[in-house]
């Protein structure tokens, strides 16, 4: 088989490149290893930054998300007992957020693909790519069936994650990886309970971290700093409800946090990750398969939507003009952007988590920090400007 690009991964950031090529006239394949309904119910990230919100919509995928989606104006920022609101709107003249699962955004990525005809091969095995830096670099796989397939590419886009194996098909030596790990998890739940709140929550305590998120008006999502090597089996729904009232309504008169049945639960590792270039030879490398961030800033999937942008604009510029200027540029432009996120995520983590050795200095230092950013205009618009979205390449 022959394509002009192949793309290996069906997450946000391969069905997206998929989608944007397409609006172009240009073709793509993509191959991902897991079946439909895996991805589409794989529950992940949450918050759509408003220039993510705006592709979508200028890209006819916004119907359902218009819909569904909950616009939030602000977050909170709670600690000593109380929440300090900060005002998107204000700080950063009308931007906003939307909380619309990423699940969501795959799903209506997958019919929109599909319904134009477009070619996503789920449950592929044996994956492999090679002859990177040939003419036509090439993607193996086995389809459902078994059958052995090879796709002959002009170019292919590595969008399989942080566990994939396009970035390990680069040959050593060539790739600078940057990396650091967090001492502690999340542990997530998505829960049928009425919100604490209308927008979300980041609390500093003296227990750990925690998150307040939502799906929907009757889904919440929450999260709590745990162990980086916590069992999942060592906590029931009672030690979970336990904990979150404890760090997230534990100065109110009366708890304010609903509890209702817990739909999924599980654990999140946290950490940093960058590897440069983002391209060898004609394989350009896309969202989490190049970087990774830690959730505190909500910034995964918005980095990869803002990767595969400048990626489909390179794409359309060579197969209009043959021009390879924006292709041999595409790293550097999206590096530009990433480390500027990948320092706002790990600011956020550094404010809001406890540190095994942190000092009582540090400590005070954060919750400074914390006076300073809800009492200072400047300081809070600095948050806002990077929560809302920092404009892209
Ligand atoms: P993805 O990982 O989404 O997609 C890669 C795709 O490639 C997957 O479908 C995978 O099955 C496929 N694949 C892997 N190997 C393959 C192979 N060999 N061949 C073919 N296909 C292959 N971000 C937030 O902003 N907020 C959050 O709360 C949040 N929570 C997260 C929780 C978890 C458990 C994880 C892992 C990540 C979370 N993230 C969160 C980050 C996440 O949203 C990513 O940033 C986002 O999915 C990035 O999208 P992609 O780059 O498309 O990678
Ligand atoms: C979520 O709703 O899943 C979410 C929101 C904000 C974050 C991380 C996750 O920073």
């Amino acid at each position: 088989m022959r394509t002009q690009v192949g793309i290996v991964g069906a997450g946000p950031a391969g069905l997206l490149l998929s989608h944007l090529l397409h609006l172009e006239g240009i073709e793509s394949v993509v191959i991902e290893t897991r079946g439909r309904q895996y991805i589409e119910e794989r529950v992940r990230a949450g918050v759509l930054e408003q220039g993510t919100v705006d592709l979508l919509n200028q890209t006819g995928l916004g119907e359902r998300m218009r819909r569904e989606g909950l616009v939030h104006r602000g977050i909170a920022l709670r600690f000593g007992g109380r929440n300090h609101r900060l005002d998107f709107v204000e700080l950063t003249g009308g931007k906003v957020i939307t909380v619309y699962g990423q699940h969501e955004v795959v799903k209506d990525l997958i019919a929109t693909r599909l319904a134009s005809g477009g070619q996503i091969v789920f449950e592929a095995e044996q994956v492999n790519v090679s002859d990177l830096d040939q003419a036509r670099p090439i993607i193996r796989y086995g389809d459902s069936a078994g059958t052995h397939c090879e796709l002959h590419c002009d170019f292919i886009a590595g969008c399989d994650g942080g566990h994939g194996i396009c970035r390990p098909a680069i040959p050593a030596g060539v790739l600078t990886t940057y990396q650091r790990d967090y001492p502690f998890a999340w542990l997530g739940i998505l829960a049928e309970s009425r919100p604490l709140s209308e927008e979300l929550i980041y609390t500093h305590h003296a227990r750990g971290f925690a998150l307040f998120s939502m799906r929907a008006p009757t889904i919440t999502r929450l999260y709590l700093q745990c162990a980086v090597d916590e069992d999942i089996a060592n906590w029931d729904d009672a030690r979970i409800w336990e904990e979150l009232h404890a760090r997230l309504d534990d100065g109110d008169a009366e708890p304010r946090l609903a509890e209702g049945p817990i739909l999924r639960k599980g654990i999140t590792a946290m950490r940093s990750l960058v590897v440069e270039p983002m391209r060898y030879g004609r394989l350009f490398l896309a969202g989490d398969a190049a970087h990774i961030v830690p959730a505190t800033g909500a910034k995964g999937l918005n980095l990869a939507v803002a990767d595969v942008r400048v990626l489909a604009r390179a794409f359309t510029e060579y197969y209009a003009s043959r021009l390879n200027d924006q292709l041999d540029l595409y790293s550097d432009t999206c590096l530009r952007r990433v480390w500027k996120v990948q320092r706002f995520s790990w600011w956020m983590t550094s404010l809001l988590h406890r540190f095994a050795d942190q000092s009582a200095y540090d400590q005070r230092i954060q919750l400074a920090e914390l006076e300073y950013l809800t009492s200072s205009r400047a300081a809070a618009q600095s948050l806002a400007e990077n929560y809302v979205g920092l404009p892209i390449g």
